[in-house]
């Protein structure tokens, strides 16, 4: 058991959607002092920014929640970005954090790291067992990269770095870009619009057949918190909602949620992505953690605070 209370806290990627989840839960938890800087302050893709920053500041504990992400169409359309922005990012901060002496670090990745055929539920084994799903291969390397990254740190200088893998995410400060985001964010968007300008369809992409698991993050930062303080084990550790739903459901729970009452068509020139990615999370439940809140309810807090801050 380790303590993250009276520590220096870095989160790298404070602004995103998982980075201020994480600072929102530690702050409700009382749990150190904070360091949230931003893009201008902490440049994560220039090592020599990183090296000067992480002396002046010697953070003991380092989130890694920065990253290069979007959804299928955006790691399709970005592979260099993709792959490059993110292995920067890792290579420059759990290098640093090692040579300052950081005494945790919480390497963060995604259930995509995983075979497009894995056996379902995934369980962490998997990894590195078969070949990734095409649409989001770029990311996944690297995220994988960086899970070996704290490995090798762990085997060779025994340092106390983990990795753990969240299944698809959403909430407060997601990405609602159309082109970028994830589906989650991009069918709230689209419901909305087409409410509120009386529109009689909306445009899902795919066949609405594939089937993900969602987390809500504030969840995420909960399970994050939870596995800084109980685990410390080489292998990375998956977190997810113990739950799936079709893309097809999906949209009919947020159409229902935001009140869109038109038609749902599937554009089927659109790609599916991998269809099934369940994770197996008993390694994390055994150890004490599991979710709380209903997809359904977690979608309408999420909808709430969209309605507050971006929708016209
Ligand atoms: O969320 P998403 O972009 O990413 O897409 P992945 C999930 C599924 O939703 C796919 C469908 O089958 C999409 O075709 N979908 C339906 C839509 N309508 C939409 C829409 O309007 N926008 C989007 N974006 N999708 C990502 C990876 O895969 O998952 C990342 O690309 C990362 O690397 C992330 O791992 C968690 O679940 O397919």
């Amino acid at each position: 058991m380790y303590t993250l209370n009276n520590k220096k806290i870095l989160i790298a990627g404070a602004r995103g959607m998982v980075g201020s989840a994480l600072a929102r839960t530690l702050t409700d938890q009382g749990k150190g002092e904070l360091l949230l800087p931003n893009r201008q302050q902490l440049d994560l893709a220039d090592p020599i920014t990183v090296t000067h920053w992480m002396k002046e500041h010697r953070p003991d504990v380092v989130f890694l929640a920065a990253a290069k992400v979007g959804g299928i169409a955006a790691n399709s359309n970005f592979p260099v970005d993709f792959l490059l922005d993110n292995l920067a990012i890792e290579i420059n901060l759990i290098k640093a954090a090692y040579e300052l002496g950081v005494e945790k670090l919480i390497f963060l990745g995604s259930s995509c790291i995983y075979p497009k055929h894995a056996e379902q539920p995934i369980k962490e084994t998997s990894l590195l067992t078969g070949a990734l799903e095409p649409t989001n291969e770029w990311y996944a390397i690297a995220k994988i990269a960086g899970i070996k990254l704290c490995q090798a740190y762990r085997t060779q200088y025994g340092c106390d770095f983990i990795s753990a893998m969240p299944c698809n995410l959403f909430g407060k400060n997601d990405n609602f870009d159309l082109e970028t985001s994830h589906v989650l964010p991009a069918l709230m968007r689209k419901f909305h619009d087409a409410k509120t300008n009386k529109a009689d369809k909306v445009w899902v992409w795919g066949s609405g057949t594939p089937l993900r698991e969602f987390l809500y993050v504030d969840e995420l930062a909960n399970a994050l918190v939870f596995v800084a303080e109980n685990y410390s084990e080489l292998e990375h550790i998956n977190i997810g909602a113990e739950k799936e739903i079709s893309i097809k459901e999906l949209a009919e729970l947020i159409a229902q949620i935001v009140g869109f009452k038109g038609e749902i068509c599937f554009d089927s020139s659109k790609p599916d992505g991998t269809l099934r990615k369940m994770m197996d999370c008993s390694k994390l439940s055994k150890l004490g953690w599991r979710p709380q809140l209903s997809l359904q309810a977690a979608i309408s807090e999420t909808y709430k605070w969209y309605c507050d801050n971006h929708a016209e």
